[in-house]
């Protein structure tokens, strides 16, 4: 990277600008903006000639496919319909009598910072093993599999391993609470259930398996035939005798070779659940080549993939990001990553930056979340400062999300990217597959806090509320105009629900609507995303709805009569849930009040997770409402933010409560 073409400190208008380095250009694959521009203008002139090559470069069909996209159905699209394939094939039998057969496929490091490393070749043995032990279980392709693992190299061979045999994944976060489980279990109609017998983070040994139990003591679970067992300790779990299997009596009498089973290129590769703005999570379905074609085009275009490379992408494959840049992109494209079992703080908040030097990490992904919260770490302890690791290695940094303040982008740019490595701030969704707006390592000249530009292919805008372009300057709502291979399509078992959250009757129902608000740059016609129009928080980079916070609060039916959330900005989350309480019992304050917005907090971790817990937690006798006995948000909104209300106000029952409401527990 060259020097800043201007030092300017302003973050309001953003003025500093960081083109690629000449020698990132020239050795980079999207080699400058011309090369970039190319591509735009191939995908401008044949939209789907351009998408039918990525299609047949990228992935290895057992048929090929002859028709690229059908619309016949919008906005349900198929794409390479009639081709089929098969996607652990495709991630790793295509090594098999190549160069990258005996590469490492994975580097994994244990909480306590052990290490394991296993071949593309070893990898492919023990996927298929572990596909041979599902496929004794009786599990056939269509079939959904419930995956419930820690960070593990387990974890991504039981996803490949049910993409072996064409059964359909949902993975849910280890996070997420027993009644979580429960509800998608029941919504999936899962048949067997993957799970360990406990997780290992920060030095803690957290029960796993006794989650599950308790998610299928709630009933209705009938279609749940096994439970597969990974011992990832050797503490003993509870076993349901006839249910319940560890792996290694799954796996013990199996083979290492399992033919994989080919699907049709639209066939669901899995099901990822996340947040919608009302109340149930929406399953996200997603398909096998259209999908997987993109997690391997990005690998190679945003991370520039080479084959000395050392990926590390630090999300959790409870997340789409550990989806598309954990299990599948990085192992099609033939890439060494690392997996992490552990937490960024523990032993010490220099474990990233450790590690980076220890597997010498040349592209690390991470969430901005993670950097705000390592930045205040290595402010107050300089032991932890990424300065005391050799960080040589790295050639490109990623963020993913959530946006990336402008302070926190530049610290990431200059003190683990040494003001060598672009910083790929990269936008995308669930929904979306793969990178939608992202820039380019040795193409894209960046701007700190923009996504930049759409990636080939990709028909982005920003509109309003009836699809009309908004010109660059002003905020809209960001839309994808075009379908493209790796998007969504359908919410499972509600196709219904899909239409309307996505495309919306008012932009003529055949546009992708994000949910998010965004704003080109008037210069360069840069996106820069401004959060989400609907009612989803974003915190530490977890979508979460508010109506399903809501939903979880007044089930508390013994003590709350109503409940409001709102997010409020926070300085190491993002965002920050604020939640607003009328309770059935007069409003407590003082040591009381703490004690039940405890006990509440502790409720929504039970019914949701403990990544929902509300940050504040409120009680008023009452909550601001218009005549119509609307819930007045935005009122709520400036009261969690502490700001003065400049709303009129004078429509409220009781403005008293104003006063009551701005103060927390
Ligand atoms: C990949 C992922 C999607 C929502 C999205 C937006 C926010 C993600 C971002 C970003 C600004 C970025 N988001 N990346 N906002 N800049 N680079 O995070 O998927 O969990 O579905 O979240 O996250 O609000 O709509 P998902």
């Amino acid at each position: 990277m060259s020097a800043p073409s201007s030092a300017i400190e302003s973050t309001l208008v953003e003025n500093r600008v960081f083109p690629p380095s000449e020698a990132a250009v020239k050795a980079a694959r999207i080699s400058g903006m011309a090369a970039y521009e190319a591509l735009c203008a191939e995908a401008a002139a044949d939209y789907e000639g351009f998408w039918a090559r990525l299609g047949r470069e990228h992935l290895q069909w057992t048929k090929p496919f002859t028709q690229t996209l059908d619309e016949s159905e919008a906005p349900f699209y198929h794409w390479y319909a009639d081709g089929e394939l098969n996607a652990s094939a495709n991630c790793l039998d295509r090594h098999i009598g190549t160069a990258v057969e005996n590469k490492t496929a994975i580097i994994f490091e244990a909480d306590d910072g052990s290490v394991t490393r296993v071949t593309y070749k070893e990898l492919l043995g023990r996927v298929s093993r572990f596909a041979n032990a599902l496929k004794a279980l009786g599990v056939v392709k269509g079939d959904r599999v419930l995956i419930y693992m820690p960070m593990t190299i387990e974890g991504v061979v039981a996803m490949q391993a049910c993409a072996r045999l064409g059964a359909i994944h949902s993975v849910v976060f280890g996070g997420f609470s027993a009644k979580a489980v429960h509800e998608r279990v029941i919504d999936v109609g899962a048949s067997v259930i993957i799970t360990a017998n406990a997780q290992l983070r920060g030095g803690k040994e957290l029960p796993l398996k006794n989650i599950i139990d308790e998610a299928l003591a709630m009933g209705n679970c009938d279609s749940v035939r096994n439970v597969l067992v990974y011992e990832r300790t050797k503490t003993a779990c509870n076993m349901v005798a006839g249910r319940d299997l560890t792996f290694s009596q799954a796996m013990e009498a199996q083979s290492d070779r399992c033919e994989p089973v080919a699907v049709g290129a639209e066939h669901p590769l899995f099901i990822l659940y996340t947040s919608g703005s009302t109340g149930k999570p929406k399953g996200v379905q997603h398909s096998t080549a259209g999908y997987l074609m993109w997690a391997k085009v990005t690998m190679e275009w945003t991370f520039d993939i080479q084959p000395s490379d050392v990926f590390w992408c630090t999300a959790d494959i409870g997340w789409i990001t550990g989806h598309t840049y954990v299990t599948y992109g990085p192992l099609a494209a033939g890439a060494t990553q690392i997996i992490f079992e552990g937490i960024p703080t523990y032993p010490n908040a220099g474990r990233f930056w450790q590690m980076i030097e220890r597997h010498k990490c040349t592209v690390f992904y991470t969430a901005p979340t993670a950097i705000r919260s390592l930045i205040k770490a290595a402010e107050a302890d300089p032991a932890v400062h990424p300065a005391r690791s050799d960080l040589s290695s790295l050639r490109i940094l990623g963020s993913v999300g959530e946006p990336i303040n402008p302070e926190a982008w530049m610290w990431y740019y200059k003190n683990v990217g040494g003001e060598r490595c672009p910083v790929i701030d990269t936008f995308w969704q669930t929904e979306n597959g793969g990178h939608v707006i992202t820039p380019l390592p040795g193409a894209t000249p960046l701007v700190p806090g923009s996504c930049t530009l759409p990636l080939p292919g990709i028909m982005a805008a920003i509109v309003d509320e009836t699809g009309n372009d908004i010109p660059n300057g002003s905020g809209g709502m960001l839309v994808i105009k075009r379908p493209w291979p790796s998007m969504i399509r359908t919410i499972w078992g509600d196709p219904e629900r899909f239409k309307k959250s996505y495309f919306p009757d008012e932009m003529g129902g055949k546009t992708y609507l994000a949910g998010d608000g965004a704003v080109r740059s008037a210069d360069r016609g840069y996106f820069r995303i401004t959060g989400r129009i609907d009612d989803v928080l974003n915190v530490s980079g977890h979508r979460m709805g508010t109506m399903e916070i809501e939903s979880a609060l007044v089930a508390k039916t013994d003590l709350v009569a109503e409940a409001a959330v709102v997010g409020r900005p926070d300085d190491v989350t993002g965002e920050a849930i604020c939640a607003f309480v009328v309770l059935k019992r007069s409003r407590p304050t003082g040591e009381e009040a703490k004690q039940i917005a405890k006990e509440l907090r502790d409720w929504v971790a039970k019914e949701i997770g403990p990544i929902a817990k509300p940050k504040d937690i409120r009680f008023g006798d009452n909550l601001p409402k218009t005549r119509s006995g609307k819930i007045m948000r935005r009122l709520l909104r400036s009261i969690a933010k502490g700001e003065a209300i400049t709303q009129d106000t004078s429509t409220l029952e009781n403005p008293a409560i104003l006063d009551q409401l701005a103060e927390t527990n």
